[in-house]
């Protein structure tokens, strides 16, 4: 897979990449990641990548040309597929979304900073945008970086162990049950009973009920989505009279 990134900020990309499981990718060369600076391709003494908004107002505007000769430039060393531009007008990038850009060959981020880029520039050019989320940042080298760790990850190699994407929180639409792990100095103080007995089959249906369990308390927006199948739903009822119980409801 192949993504190029144009951005103001290729160092920033570059930096958020190599690290981890995406940069393990990179290692193996599974993943190659390129940055693209329209201020390589601005004209004139002062290299101008922006401009005042047409109308008025506060902020700028990022200019067409550096940004078409930028992508002109990426295109004619090898950068494939659709132009993403990194947005808050976007839809949100969901784990499906990161799933289906996981099975390409490769595509294009573009990242906006001041108040965004011209209009001009992405009707002509821009196949989709994408969010990240309802907050404003600064610019979309913070989101290029979400959509290339999201994506990265998902690659065949990437995870040390096929299951644990599997096993992610949104792949099944559920949240991660708790982990507990071995310590000098908590011992097993605190550690579920049923993690220590060696049950397998009981393990796994505890981790299914607590999966279930925080998804219904913190994430029940998730659930409602979601259809459970009947063990699911007696998993489910069962924490669900634990915690009444717990909170002294009988
Ligand atoms: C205060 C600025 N805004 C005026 C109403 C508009 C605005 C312009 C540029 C808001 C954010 C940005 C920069 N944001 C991104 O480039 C961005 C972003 C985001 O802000 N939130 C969530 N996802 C993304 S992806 C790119």
């Amino acid at each position: 897979m192949r993504i190029d990134v144009l951005t103001l900020f290729p160092e920033f990309i570059a930096q958020a990449a190599a690290v981890g499981v995406v940069g393990r990718a990179l290692e193996r060369g599974r993943m190659a990641v390129k940055g693209w600076n329209p201020r390589d391709h601005a004209t004139g003494n002062y290299r101008r990548v922006d401009e005042r908004p047409f109308g008025g107002g506060p902020g700028m505007v990022m200019l067409s040309e550096p940004l078409e000769a930028c992508l002109a430039g990426a295109r004619a060393d090898g950068a494939t597929g659709p132009l993403i531009y990194l947005s808050p007008q976007g839809p949100r990038l969901t784990q499906a979304k990161a799933r289906s850009l996981a099975a390409t060959a490769g595509f294009v981020l573009l990242c906006g900073r001041y108040e965004g880029v011209d209009e001009r520039f992405i009707a002509a050019n821009v196949d989709e945008e994408l969010s990240i989320g309802d907050y404003v940042l600064s610019g979309g080298e913070l989101g290029a970086a979400v959509v290339i760790d999201a994506v990265g990850r998902l690659l065949d190699g990437v995870l040390n162990d096929a299951a644990s994407a599997i096993e992610d929180s949104f792949e099944d639409g559920l949240l991660d049950c708790p982990h507990f792990t071995r310590s000098e100095r908590l011992g097993t103080a605190g550690v579920p009973g049923v993690l220590l007995s060696g049950d397998h089959t009981r393990i796994a249906r505890w981790r299914r009920q607590q999966a279930l369990g925080r998804t219904w308390l913190r994430r029940p927006d998730l659930l409602a989505r979601m259809v459970l199948g009947r063990k699911d739903r007696q998993l489910l009822e069962e924490f669900i009279a634990g915690q009444a119980s717990a909170a002294g409801n009988p």
